[in-house]
């Protein structure tokens, strides 16, 4: 028996486990599931998740779905510490807080542009699209009061947060000038030593394939 996370590297949601399994020092099985022919609208996949999303995590036979889901099942489970996913309340909130923030703005928005896309085959981006990006980055870098988007340390809500936001570049380049905070943000979680491998490879091979499909991209 085992813990698999089901995934593919260029989905944000799935790099944000990635990091959170290598930050907690589980050990796991990842199986690729290639959306782009469908893996994750078989039968035996949408048993496990009828939304047929991917991340999702079977732990011998616990199955979790939703990024911020399987992150704090992760640290509720296996952690040692409380430092990715404080027991204080105050502490707590706040890091729950960024994590609705992702699920609910900033993945929001990065998804609208993407999934027209995958959908529908569309190859442009509307400015109303980027725009949102832009706001749910302007968010962001107001929320980067501290060094970490939750406080002062490291949270799975920095690699839920940053796993979308570093996938920015699918659609525009984050310019150091306007986003100061978030670039010197995701240079400091590219310190940790599962983080390139884990979320920033994944990023530049889905922003690069993202920017080959494009035919317009409206500013
Ligand atoms: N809120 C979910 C979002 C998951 C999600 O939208 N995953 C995308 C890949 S980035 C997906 O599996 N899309 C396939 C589909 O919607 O058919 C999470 O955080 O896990």
């Amino acid at each position: 028996m085992s813990i698999v996370l089901y995934g593919i590297d260029m989905s944000p949601p799935v790099r944000a486990c990635l990091v959170t399994l290598k930050a907690l020092e589980v050990p796991f099985e990842y199986k690729v599931i290639n959306l782009g022919t469908g893996e994750n609208r078989t039968p035996e996949f949408l048993k496990m998740n009828p939304q047929g999303t991917v991340p999702v995590l079977d732990d011998n036979g616990i199955i979790v779905t939703d990024s911020h889901a399987i992150c704090i099942y992760l640290c509720e489970k296996y952690a040692k510490t409380d430092a990715l996913y404080p027991k204080d309340l105050l502490k707590r909130t706040e890091v729950n807080q960024r994590l609705f923030f992702d699920a609910s703005v900033i993945y929001k928005a990065l998804w609208n542009v993407s999934s027209v896309f995958w959908m529908r085959g569309i190859t442009e981006v509307t400015k109303e699209r980027t725009d949102n990006v832009h706001g749910a980055l302007r968010l962001t870098e107001t929320l980067l009061e501290k060094p970490y988007i939750a406080g002062d340390t490291v949270t799975i809500a920095d690699f839920c947060c940053a796993a979308t936001v570093s996938s920015v570049p699918a659609v525009f380049d984050i310019d150091e000038q306007k986003y100061p905070r978030i670039t010197a943000w995701l240079a400091r979680l590219s310190e940790l030593p599962y983080f390139e491998k884990y979320n920033n490879a994944g990023a530049k091979e889905y922003s690069t394939f993202m920017r080959s499909q494009w035919t317009k991209v409206e500013l």
